[in-house]
């Protein structure tokens, strides 16, 4: 079982990188406040509790790495690395602005932490894939994480990705996927459904783990899962809501690309507030 301090931790932890993501957003008057969200537990007890990383040497080559393949959720990422110590927590709110190394999608040239650009959907997996084969030819130990979203998966692209992982036997290698069933313009299943999802993934030869993606104590144990499975890659189907921690932005798709307003902002940052002090009290 999980220590209860580091839970509540970890709990704190994340709700601080969502007010990251509500004031990025809200300062560039645009980005990706949806997606963000719903992943940023993930990111926590990756960065906060799972990943072997050296503030100090960003580039360290035995570091493990994540691959945001869904580029458009930089916030939760600049918000995850801002408060790991990769750069200032000060630059948050310059987001997308010109004179800013926070753009709109993560650059590995500019931001300290990112090990890969992302951006254009679909093509993050592969790169997780191609840092995972070099870790077995390298003979190291670093393992590969990455973070797909539920829409990213209709990019045939990442299935071919998945396929590769599969034939290479790249048990280094670990992604998620942010189930949160939106996409930019509505269900996943009216658009273009990419279900069964488990089905598929296990069909291309993946160990395929479901959890609730709010869970840390899920989250935790399906990594520890993944780091012992030998032979195959995993992936981690983490059931999430889109929009979470903020009432008004859960499950709405109009929130996938949308930046909120002052008063938008102040209702969300209060609502983040209220989780931070109950989680004091605990
Ligand atoms: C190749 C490509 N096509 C289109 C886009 C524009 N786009 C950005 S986010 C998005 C929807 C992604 O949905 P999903 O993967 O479910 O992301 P999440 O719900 O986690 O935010 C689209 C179509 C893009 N970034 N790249
Ligand atoms: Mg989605």
């Amino acid at each position: 079982m999980m220590d209860e301090k580091l839970l509540i931790n970890l709990k704190k932890q994340s709700t601080i990188i969502r007010k990251h993501v509500i004031e990025a957003v809200y300062h560039a008057k645009s980005g990706h406040p949806g997606g963000s969200l719903s992943s940023a537990d993930i990111l926590t007890a990756l960065y906060f509790h799972v990943m072997n990383v050296d503030v100090k040497n960003p580039n360290w080559e035995d570091r493990d790495r994540f691959v945001l393949s869904k580029g458009h959720c930089s916030p939760v990422l600049y918000g995850a690395l801002a408060e790991k110590g990769f750069f200032n927590k000060e630059e948050i709110v310059k987001f997308r602005q010109a004179d800013s190394f926070l753009e709109g999608h993560p650059s590995m040239r500019y931001v300290p932490g990112v090990d890969m650009s992302t951006g254009s959907l679909g093509q993050g997996i592969s790169t997780a894939v191609g840092m995972a084969i070099a870790g077995k030819l390298d003979k190291k130990n670093y393992n590969v994480y990455a973070l797909l979203g539920d829409g990213e998966i209709q990019e045939g692209q990442v299935w071919e990705a998945l396929m590769s992982a599969a034939h290479y036997k790249l048990d280094n290698l670990i992604a998620f996927l942010d189930h949160n069933g939106l996409q930019i313009d509505g269900n996943i299943t009216d658009v273009m459904s990419p279900e069964p999802v488990v089905d598929k993934f296990r069909a291309f030869g993946w160990n395929v783990i479901t959890i609730d993606g709010h869970d840390f104590v899920q989250i935790i144990e399906a990594i520890n899962e993944g780091k012992k499975t030998e032979g195959k890659p995993t992936m981690i189907v983490a059931e999430t809501i889109k929009g979470k921690g903020v009432s008004f932005m859960e499950n709405e798709a109009g929130w996938h690309g949308s930046p909120p307003n002052e008063e938008q902002r102040n209702k969300a940052i209060s609502e983040l507030d209220e989780i931070l002090t109950k989680l004091e009290v605990e």
